[in-house]
C-alpha cells in the first residue's frame, strides 16, 4: 500500500476538479486529484463552449485566460430562429453590460492539464476501485488502484468532483440524500467541422426538431440537432447531418453556413438532476457529479465553475482564518444559483425542442412563448440576464 497525505483529496479530472487543485495551489493549499481516465482521454473530451462572462473573469483572475482570450470567440449576444417566425438577436451585451466567450471545454482541459504540470501538481490518472472511507472522521481517506499498486491519500477533505456517473454522490448515505429529476426523450447529436463558423451561437426551432450553430475557434465549427434518443452514430452519415441541419434553418442562415466533414461526431442524452445536499460531513461534491442540466443555455461548465469558486473559497476561509462559515453553508450558497440554471435550461430546452407525442395546445404554448420573446424587451432581458449568468460574488 502507498500512503499518500495530502490537505484535499479530489477525486475527478473533469474541469470542476482540476480548477479546484489550481486555485487551491494559488492560496497554498495542496491536493491530490485522483481520476478514473487516462490523461489523453480526459484532454479529448468535446463538451461545452459557451463560457458565462463570470466563467471568463474567473479563469483570468486565476491565470488562465492567455489562450482563451487569443483563441475564444467573444460574443455580444445570441441568436435565435423559428420557423415561419421572424429571427430574433438577443442583444446581452446591451442589457447587462457583459459578452460571452465561446471557447471550448476541450482546451480549458488542456489548460488546465498544462497549468498543473507547470506547478508540479499530483494527479493521478488510470485509477481504479476509487473509494471513499471515514468520512465522517477528522481525517478521511481515499483509497484506489493505481500502477498495479494499492494507494491511499489520507486528508482533510474530500471533493466529490467525478462526474454523474463518480462515486462520490454515492458515498453520502441515500436517506440524506434528495434527488430530482427530468429525462427527456431525446438526443442531441454534435459534429465538431474544421470550417469556418457561423457568426453567432445560433438556437434554432424546427418543427422537424431543434438545431444549435456554435463554435470553438474561426476554423473550427461545432453543430447540434436533436435527434431520436434511441439513434446511433451510424444512421448519421455526414450527409444527413448536413441535410437535416440546413433543413431546420432559415435561409438567411444556411446561406451562410459552411459546411466539410465531421472530425467528431457524438450523440448526447439530455437530463436534468440535482441531488440536495452537495455536503455530507467531510465530503464536498461540486460540478456534474451534484447536478446535471441539458445543454440547451450552456449551463453545466458554467455551474462547474460556480461551485468551484464556492467550494475554494470556504476551504481557503478554513486554512487561512479557522473560518468554517462558508464550509457549513457551501451546499445552499450553490444550490441558489445551480436551481437558477435548472429553471432556464429546462425552460428553454422545452421552448425549443419538439417532443414525441405534443398535442396541438403543447404546440401553441410553444409557439407563444417565442411570440412573447420576439415583442417584449423585458423577456428579451430577463433571458439576457440568466444567459450571461448571475455574477458569482452574490
Ligand atoms: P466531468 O467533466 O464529467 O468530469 C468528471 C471527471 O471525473 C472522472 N471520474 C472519476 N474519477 C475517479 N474515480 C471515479 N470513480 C470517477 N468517475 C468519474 C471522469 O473521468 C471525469 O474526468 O465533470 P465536471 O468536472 O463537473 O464538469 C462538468 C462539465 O463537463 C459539464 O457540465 C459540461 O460539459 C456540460 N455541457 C456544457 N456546459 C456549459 O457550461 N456550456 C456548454 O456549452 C455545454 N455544452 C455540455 C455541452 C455537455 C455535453 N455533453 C456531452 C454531456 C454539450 C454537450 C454535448
Ligand atoms: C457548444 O458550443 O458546445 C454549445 C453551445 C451552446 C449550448 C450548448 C453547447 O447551449
Amino acid at each position: 500500500m502507498v500512503t499518500h497525505k495530502t490537505q484535499i483529496a479530489i477525486i475527478g479530472g473533469g474541469p470542476a476538479g482540476l480548477l479546484l487543485s489550481h486555485i487551491l495551489h494559488l492560496n497554498g493549499i495542496d491536493s491530490m486529484v485522483i481520476e478514473r481516465q487516462s490523461k489523453a482521454h480526459v484532454k479529448g473530451r468535446i463538451r461545452a463552449g459557451v463560457l458565462e462572462a463570470g466563467t471568463v473573469q474567473l479563469l483570468r483572475d486565476v491565470g488562465l485566460g492567455d489562450r482563451m482570450d487569443r483563441e475564444g470567440m467573444p460574443h455580444d449576444g445570441t441568436s435565435f430562429t423559428w420557423e415561419n417566425k421572424p429571427s430574433l438577436f438577443i442583444d446581452v451585451k446591451k442589457f447587462t453590460g457583459k459578452s460571452f466567450m465561446a471557447y471550448g471545454q476541450t482546451s480549458i482541459t488542456e489548460d488546465l492539464y498544462l497549468q498543473r504540470e507547470r506547478d508540479n501538481g499530483q494527479i493521478i490518472c488510470e485509477a481504479s476501485e476509487v473509494q471513499i472511507h471515514d468520512i465522517d472522521e477528522k481525517k478521511p481517506k481515499v483509497t484506489f488502484l493505481a500502477d498495479g499498486q494499492n494507494h491511499e491519500v489520507i486528508c482533510d477533505f474530500i471533493a466529490g468532483c467525478d462526474g454523474f456517473h463518480g462515486v462520490s454522490r454515492q458515498s453520502i448515505p441515500t436517506h440524506l440524500q434528495r434527488s430530482f429529476q427530468r429525462t427527456y426523450p431525446f438526443g442531441w447529436l454534435g459534429i465538431m467541422a474544421e470550417v469556418p463558423p457561423y457568426k453567432d451561437v445560433l438556437y434554432g426551432y424546427h418543427s422537424e426538431g431543434f438545431a444549435l450553430a456554435s463554435q470553438r475557434n474561426p476554423m473550427l465549427s461545432r453543430f447540434y440537432i436533436q435527434v431520436d434518443i434511441q439513434d446511433k452514430i451510424k444512421d448519421w452519415s455526414d450527409d444527413r447531418f448536413w441535410e437535416a441541419l440546413l433543413r431546420r434553418l432559415p435561409n438567411e442562415v444556411t446561406k451562410e453556413i459552411q459546411t466539410g466533414p465531421s472530425i467528431e461526431k457524438s450523440i448526447a442524452p439530455l437530463r436534468s438532476f440535482v441531488s440536495e445536499p452537495m455536503q455530507y460531513k467531510r465530503l464536498f461534491l461540486a460540478g456534474d457529479s451534484a447536478h446535471v442540466v441539458p445543454p440547451t443555455g450552456a449551463k453545466g461548465l458554467n455551474l462547474a465553475v460556480s461551485d468551484i469558486y464556492f467550494l475554494s473559497r470556504a476551504l481557503i476561509e478554513v486554512y487561512k482564518n479557522n473560518n468554517f462559515s462558508h464550509l457549513e453553508n457551501y451546499s445552499k450558497t450553490a444550490l441558489a444559483r445551480i436551481w437558477g440554471a435548472i429553471n432556464l435550461s429546462w425552460r428553454l430546452t422545452k421552448m425549443l425542442h419538439t417532443f414525441p407525442g405534443e398535442d396541438p395546445f403543447d404546440q401553441q404554448i410553444r409557439q407563444s412563448d417565442y411570440d412573447l420573446l420576439l415583442r417584449s424587451e423585458e423577456l428579451q432581458r430577463s433571458l439576457a440576464v440568466q444567459y450571461i449568468g448571475l455574477p458569482l460574488n452574490l
